[in-house]
C-alpha cells in the first residue's frame, strides 16, 4: 500500500493519479495539510500536517505503507520569505518521515531534491552528480541537507529511500507553488488568456527543466529498478532540456503568432535563478535504471497548449 503526503502539490497531484493507475485506487492513500480541491469518491485522502509527529504515527499505524513518497515542501521562492517555516517543514517533515519508515519497516521511500542544491560555485553547463553545492536559497539548503539525511539513513539503518534532483518542473493540470521555475508554466495560461507574458527572469536565463509526464515517469521507473541497480542515495541528477524564457517564447509564438512577451528586471526570483545551473548532466541515472526523458519544448509545447486549451 502507498502512503503519499503532499499530494495536493503540482507533483504530488500527478503522482497520485500515475500512482493508483499503477497500483489500485483502494491501495493509495494521499495526503495533505488541507483538503483537495477535487476528490473522486472512491479515492482515500487524510488530512496531515507532517511536521505533527504522533498525528504521523497515527497515519503510519492505520495504513502501513509498504511505499512512502513524501511531495511536502516549500519551494524556492516562498521559503526566501519564511525561511525558518522552510527549514521546518523541508528538514523536520523529511525527519519524521524517515524515523516512521525506519520504525515501521516501510520497504521504499520516494522524496525529490532539486536542482537548487548547486550554486555559484557549481558548474554551470552539464552540472554533474557529484561538484560543489552552495546553494543560496534556503530551499536548496533544505535540499542539500535533506540528501545528506537521505544518504545517512540509507547507510545507517539500510532504508531503502530513492531520490532525483528535478530540475523546474512544467505541467498544466496543476499551479506550481511558489517556485522559481514557475514562470515555465505562467507563459502558457497567460499568452492564452492575455495573449502575453511579462516574465520575472531575463530573457537569456537558461534552466534545466523536465515536462510532467517524464517527471512522473522518471520517478515510477526509478522506484521499479532493482535495489541492486541504485547507486546513489543522496539524490540523482535529472537532466529533461534546458531553455531561456526568450526561447520558449519563441516557441509558443509558432503556435500563438500574436503572443508577446516583455521582461521585469527586479524581481528577487532572477537572483536564485542565477545561482543555478543552465544544464545537467544525468548521466548516473541512464546508466543506473534506464533513464531518458521524451519531451523537447516543441512537444511540450504543443501538449501544454492544446491541455489548456480545453481544461483551463
Ligand atoms: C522551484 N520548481 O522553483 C522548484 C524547483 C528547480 C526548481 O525546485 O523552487
Amino acid at each position: 500500500r502507498i502512503l503519499m503526503i503532499g499530494s495536493n502539490g503540482q507533483i504530488g497531484s500527478e503522482l497520485a493519479t500515475a500512482l493508483r493507475r499503477r497500483f489500485g485506487t483502494e491501495n493509495v492513500i494521499t495526503s495533505d495539510i488541507r483538503e483537495p480541491t477535487v476528490l473522486k469518491e472512491d479515492e482515500i485522502f487524510e488530512i496531515i500536517n507532517v511536521l505533527d509527529k504522533p498525528a504521523l504515527t497515527d497515519l503510519f499505524e492505520k495504513y502501513k505503507p509498504t511505499q512512502l513518497y513524501l511531495l511536502a515542501a516549500m519551494l524556492s521562492a516562498t521559503g526566501e520569505k519564511y525561511p525558518q517555516k522552510a527549514w521546518d517543514l523541508n528538514i523536520n517533515g523529511l525527519l519524521n518521515v524517515l524515523d516512521l519508515a525506519v520504525e515501521l519497516d516501510v520497504k521504499k521511500v520516494f522524496w525529490p531534491s532539486s536542482i537548487a542544491v548547486f550554486g555559484p560555485h557549481s558548474p554551470k553547463q552539464n552540472t554533474d552528480q557529484y561538484c560543489v553545492m552552495d546553494p543560496v536559497s534556503i530551499y536548496g539548503v533544505t535540499k542539500l541537507a535533506g540528501e545528506r539525511l537521505c544518504e545517512y539513513y540509507h547507510h545507517k539503518y539500510k532504508l531503502d529511500i530513492r531520490s532525483v534532483r528535478f530540475p523546474g518542473i512544467i505541467s498544466w493540470k496543476t499551479a506550481p507553488g511558489g517556485g522559481t521555475t514557475d514562470y515555465a508554466v505562467d507563459i502558457f495560461i497567460e499568452a492564452l488568456k492575455y495573449g502575453r507574458y511579462t516574465c520575472f527572469l531575463s530573457a537569456n536565463t537558461a534552466l534545466p527543466m523536465l515536462y510532467m509526464e517524464d517527471a512522473v515517469r522518471g520517478t515510477m521507473e526509478l522506484m521499479d529498478a532493482p535495489v541492486e541497480q541504485i547507486s546513489i542515495r543522496s539524490s540523482y541528477n535529472l537532466a529533461g532540456l534546458s531553455f531561456t524564457p526568450s526561447e520558449i517564447g519563441k516557441e509558443i509564438k509558432k503556435i500563438l503568432p500574436n503572443f508577446e512577451m516583455s521582461y521585469v528586471d527586479d524581481d528577487p526570483r532572477q537572483a536564485i535563478a542565477d545561482t543555478w545551473p543552465a544544464s545537467i548532466d544525468d548521466a548516473y541515472a541512464r546508466r543506473d535504471w534506464g533513464w531518458k526523458p521524451k519531451f523537447d519544448l516543441e512537444s511540450i509545447t504543443e501538449d501544454m497548449i492544446a491541455n489548456l486549451k480545453t481544461n483551463v
